[in-house]
């Protein structure tokens, strides 16, 4: 808002400006394991995160190199949803595959 006062020569001019809020981002990483079947994780890694064969082979190898990696970047409740999904999923066909999530 501003405010401009004239009849003398002394002029105040003040300004509010809200802050623009971003929102927050969360990375969806998996965690490395000695168990999880290669193939899965792929598999996994389509359909959860929308990735090409390739591209998801690529992610999955560097887990497996590196321990950890990136799947994605999303807002906090769908981060907190993949997460979820994807822990539920290799739960249920018994593999200790494990997603966490981080903020960006
Ligand atoms: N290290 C596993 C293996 O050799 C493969 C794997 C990759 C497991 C990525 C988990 O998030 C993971 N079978």
């Amino acid at each position: 808002m501003s405010n401009f006062n004239s009849g003398d020569d002394t002029q105040t001019v003040s300004k509010t400006r809200k802050k623009l809020q971003e929102p927050d981002f969360y990375k969806i990483i998996l965690l490395n394991d000695d168990f999880t079947p290669m193939e899965f994780v792929v598999d996994l890694i389509c359909k959860f995160f929308s990735k090409s064969a390739e591209d998801a082979t690529t992610i999955m190898l560097n887990i497996h190199h590196e321990g950890f990696g990136v799947c994605g970047v999303y807002p906090l409740d769908i981060a907190e949803t993949k997460m979820n999904q994807v822990n539920q999923y290799a739960r249920s066909n018994g593999h200790p595959l494990k997603c966490r999530i981080e903020r960006n």
